[in-house]
């Protein structure tokens, strides 16, 4: 453990009076019942965090390492452990499968729960060749044109489901590499009805009350098609299976400018939106810190998560998995994923702002001046009081990458498991 209650309240102490008066200020403007309301909200919230963003990422070109990387699971458990105690809204972890394998999956389980951490979706990985895997994954792995690579991938599916229920997870998460790169490569109709029949083996391998996402990706790395390209085919493949598939929206898996809140309504309208991947973009796949590039692009998908799971009776905090999928190739990971939390808690916190009656109102009246101000209104309040104050209130940090910082975790990290220690994963 890096942090403890005697630093975290040496660190709070002396910044509750500003505190204090930026909430009265956000108090006169929204109310102070507003507000409560708002934290109370924000203390459930939480975001799970990716075993494989706790490295570096590195791109095609290059890996750049920070030095004290966690090399183990248990490692990477304990980095969470620390998200979780400077920012209590990094509580859940999703493993990626066979990069963190849970060798021993109670004492893995009775370690996260040390750190009050539980497991969310466990995601699967036909991507990559693994060592003395029989068969190549190059052209595919679902949709494979060859039955035996299609066993070969379900049979690794059916195993991360295996150990997710070790772990206590709900979710599989699928992503597939899936496409082509040359027009004439592949029969479309073929992947897919490949694809599909993939699917349906492993949903029937499902346990009664988990779900399976079915994320898509518009490109990369296959550049003319991939199989679930866009979120149509992941909604036809996900109807076809049954009610417990759904789709996963991955902010930086689409083509430029589409309007990815329109999108989230819909799912969540059909009761087909499972699980959400945060990240920024300014070109496609970049996974970049969330809210770095577009924080209003951000306000406005959680705007409409919160209207559509308000309309369907969902609650925020536990409807959907939730979940950050991020690269980091710059910044300090830890710090990184502390900037991105805060993004989404302060989305979040907007979107709950808005005067949901005034804008239906409005909508209503066909009033395009007054839909605008009510919801520019939301997002220009400035909410990191609301988000600061939830975070006191339950232990930890008023300032958590400060006090990250001002406690030098990084550098303790590294003299305790070396400057070269390196993540799995990418
Ligand atoms: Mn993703």
């Amino acid at each position: 453990m890096y942090v403890n209650a005697i630093e975290l309240e040496e660190h709070n102490e002396p910044r509750r009076k500003r505190l204090a008066m930026e909430l009265e200020h956000i108090s006169e403007q929204v109310g102070a019942d507003k507000c409560r309301q708002v934290i109370d909200l924000l203390r459930k919230f939480e975001i799970a965090i990716p075993s494989w963003a706790l490295g570096a990422g590195g791109t095609r070109f290059g890996r750049f390492g920070f030095g004290g990387e966690p090399s183990t699971l248990a490692e990477k458990i304990e980095d969470v452990g620390l998200l979780q105690q400077l920012n209590r809204a990094s509580g859940a972890i999703s493993l990626h499968i066979p990069w963190d394998i849970p060798e021993d999956p109670e004492s893995i389980r009775r370690l996260a729960a040390s750190y009050g951490l539980r497991f969310d979706a466990v995601n699967s990985n036909t991507f990559q060749d693994q060592p003395g895997q029989p068969y190549s994954y190059k052209y595919g792995s679902l949709h494979h044109v060859d039955v035996r690579v299609r066993k070969q991938a379900i049979a690794h599916n059916v195993e991360v489901i295996r150990y997710g229920v070790a772990l206590g997870s709900q979710s599989l998460a699928l992503w597939l590499a899936d496409g082509s790169s040359y027009p004439g490569q592949l029969n479309f109709r073929r992947a897919f009805a490949n694809t599909l029949e993939s699917m349906e083996a492993i949903y029937a391998e499902l346990p009664s009350d988990w779900n399976l996402l079915v994320e898509y990706k518009a490109f990369e790395p296959n550049f003319y098609s991939m199989t679930i390209g866009d979120w149509g085919q992941a909604y036809l493949l996900a109807s076809k299976l049954g009610p417990r598939a759904k789709t996963l929206v991955d902010l930086g898996h689409h083509l430029p400018n589409a309007n990815i809140e329109q999108i989230v309504s819909l799912l969540l309208m059909e009761e087909k939106l499972g699980g959400f991947h945060f990240n920024d973009s300014k070109y496609g796949d970049d996974d970049l810190t969330v809210g770095c590039i577009n924080p209003y692009q951000l306000y406005l998908v959680f705007s409409q998560l919160i209207e559509g799971m308000d309309a369907r009776g969902l609650t925020h905090a536990t409807g959907l998995a939730w979940m950050i999928d991020a690269s980091h190739n710059l910044k300090d990971p830890l710090e990184d994923l502390l900037q991105s939390v805060e993004a989404i808690l302060q989305s979040y916190a907007q979107a709950l702002l808005v005067d949901q009656d005034a804008l239906r109102e409005a909508q209503e009246a066909s009033d395009v001046v007054r839909c605008q101000e009510l919801l520019q209104d939301a997002y220009r309040t400035d909410v990191r009081p609301l988000v600061a104050q939830a975070r006191i209130e339950q232990g930890g940090a008023c300032a958590p990458v400060e006090f990250y910082r001002q406690h030098g975790i990084r550098k303790q990290l590294m003299q305790r498991r070396g400057v070269h220690a390196k993540a799995t994963g990418l």
